[in-house]
């Protein structure tokens, strides 16, 4: 992540706290159940920075490399066949820590496993429906981020009030 054209500004801060980015999907299940501003909402509420936004048709060759980590298990079919199904909306939300950040608003994998106050845990019952993707790494972020934006439309802009969220 460090070197890459789109962290132009921060990097390293006192506390050793690194600005990260995280790609995150809205899942066809959070499009068709009209989620989509509940959980973008969640998200910002949390204080992380909106710097990438669309509503695309994922097909089966982004598909194929977004999941490719799992292309051995025996839910790879479904999972391609669910995130082809109906559209999605794909995010790059920016904060310190952001990767952790995100995954704890989300919840666990299985949302019957998610604790209530989680996306998952608070409006998921099934794994194989599960509203949300949010990259596991900033490794990960990046090939992902790549996968679905080009660098233009991964925006660096001040947010005034960043100083309400984050002490710096
Ligand atoms: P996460 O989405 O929490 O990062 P993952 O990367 O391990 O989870 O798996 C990717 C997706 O695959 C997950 O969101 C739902 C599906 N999945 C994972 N494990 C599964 C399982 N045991 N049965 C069915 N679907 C599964
Ligand atoms: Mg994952």
């Amino acid at each position: 992540v460090r070197g890459s054209p789109t962290y132009p500004r921060r990097g390293l801060k006192e506390g050793c706290q690194l600005v990260q980015k995280s790609l995150v999907l809205l899942k066809p299940d959070a499009v068709q159940r009209g989620l989509v501003g509940e959980l973008i909402s969640r998200l910002e509420r949390r204080g992380l920075k909106l710097v990438g936004m669309k509503l695309l048709q994922v097909d089966e060759a982004l598909a194929g490399r977004h999941y490719g980590e799992h292309v051995d298990r025996s839910f790879y079919r479904g999972l391609v066949d669910f995130i082809t199904s109906s559209p999605t909306v794909a995010l790059v939300w920016e904060a310190d820590n952001a990767i952790i950040l995100v995954r704890q608003t989300m919840g666990e994998t299985d949302p019957g496993k998610s604790p209530t106050g989680t996306i998952r845990g608070d409006l998921g019952i099934n794994i194989g429906r599960n509203l949300v993707h949010g990259s596991d790494s900033p490794e990960s972020a990046q090939r992902e981020i790549d996968l679905f934006f080009q660098p233009q439309e991964v925006l660096v802009y001040e947010r005034n009030l960043d100083p309400w969220i984050t002490e710096s």
